[in-house]
């Protein structure tokens, strides 16, 4: 009897979800229209403002690091310390688990298969409890789920206990594209939009080559950071729920309209690192990538110059024309000769 009030309230409760899902969609869609009409007149005054070549000389992507390798299996290579130490456990101590779990209970399913087949086992046991074994099927998995969760709660609160940090970026989600706000270095503000294919586009306008990197990933501006620095970023959204996730990075975090979350991370290795807009937001949400572009201070520096930036505590008017010229020419003190190779080198492919 009790077996049946059960099942009709479940069935009951099935029933009523949906209707009460419906009764709550038209808010939400109502709601909508209001936000994607402002976005397209912005996007186009964007697409068009966008275009001017890059201020300092961008480092072109490696093959291998910061990018997504055709055909690769597993994480990317991670550049930050966080993102090692995940990474391992995961490549380690977490898919050993997996694999031996599985395999112990293919091994166990098969056995019962073949030596408990009708054929093999013609009169079955009636046993129905037996409390030395189900006293060690219940403690195992506990033990097995304290083994992960422990180094799992540790790292997540190394990733939220957050370090001062040496450069504060505000990161925004946009329909369809990112804008970064450096609110200590001079209040700049960067946009990045997709680099097009050069069939796309019209002539003369800019387009993809292999130095910006791979199709998809390449934007016209990318989001600056200096190397060896904590670099906290503050995500939001002025439309819809997009995601910042840069996995080289293990870096991943929503962006909501009207909230503010948090990441941060410590690169060490100057580089070019891609990621992409990780929460369905729209048409062009497979457009909209994240290129992050690690470098030296002193090439951040310059960087900040050349958008009318300042280093951090710094005066706004005093620095900001002069290092900007010979950030232009390539002579500043920026170590740049190594993506000038590279660059050659990727333009032969
Ligand atoms: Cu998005």
């Amino acid at each position: 009897m009790m077996k049946l009030l059960g099942w009709a309230i479940a069935l009951a409760a099935m029933g009523l979800t949906p209707a009460a899902a419906s009764a709550q969609a038209p808010a939400a869609t109502s709601a909508a229209p209001t936000a994607t009409t402002a976005a397209p007149v912005e996007a186009t005054a964007n697409a068009a403002a966008a275009t001017p070549a890059p201020s300092i000389d961008y480092a072109a992507p490696t093959a291998e690091v910061g990018v997504p390798v055709p055909g690769r299996k597993g994480i990317q290579t991670q550049v930050t310390e966080l993102g090692e130490r995940a990474a391992d456990f995961h490549n380690g101590p977490l898919l050993w688990m997996c694999a031996l779990i599985s395999l112990f209970v293919l091994v166990l399913l098969a056995w019962t298969m073949f030596r408990y087949r009708r054929g093999a086992n013609p009169t079955p046991s009636r046993t129905s409890h037996n409390t030395l074994i189900e006293v060690i099927w219940t403690l195992v998995p506990v033990m097995i789920l304290v083994a992960i969760a422990v180094p799992s709660i540790q790292l997540l609160r190394a990733q939220y206990n957050f370090p001062a940090a040496d450069v504060t970026i505000k990161v925004i989600g946009n329909q369809w594209y990112w804008t970064y706000q450096y609110p200590d270095n001079g209040g700049i503000e960067i946009v990045s939009n997709m680099l097009k294919e050069q069939k796309d586009v019209k002539a003369g306008e800019r387009f993809r080559t292999d130095a910006d990197g791979p199709p998809l990933l390449a934007a016209d501006e990318r989001l600056v950071i200096p190397a060896g620095k904590v670099v906290k970023f503050i995500v939001t959204s002025n439309d819809v729920i997009h995601a910042f996730a840069v996995p080289a990075f293990w870096a991943k975090i929503d962006a909501n309209p009207g909230r503010l979350n948090e990441i941060w991370v410590k690169v060490d290795r100057p580089g070019v690192y891609f990621g992409q807009c990780s929460e369905l937001c729209g048409a062009r949400h497979g457009f909209m990538p994240i290129a992050v572009e690690v470098v030296p201070e002193s090439t951040f520096n310059a960087w900040l110059a050349s958008k009318g930036g300042t280093p951090k505590g710094a005066t706004p008017s005093t620095e900001a024309p002069a290092p900007a010229a010979a950030v232009g020419t390539g002579q500043g003190p920026a170590p740049v000769e190594q993506p000038t190779v590279n660059q050659a080198a990727t333009a032969q492919n």
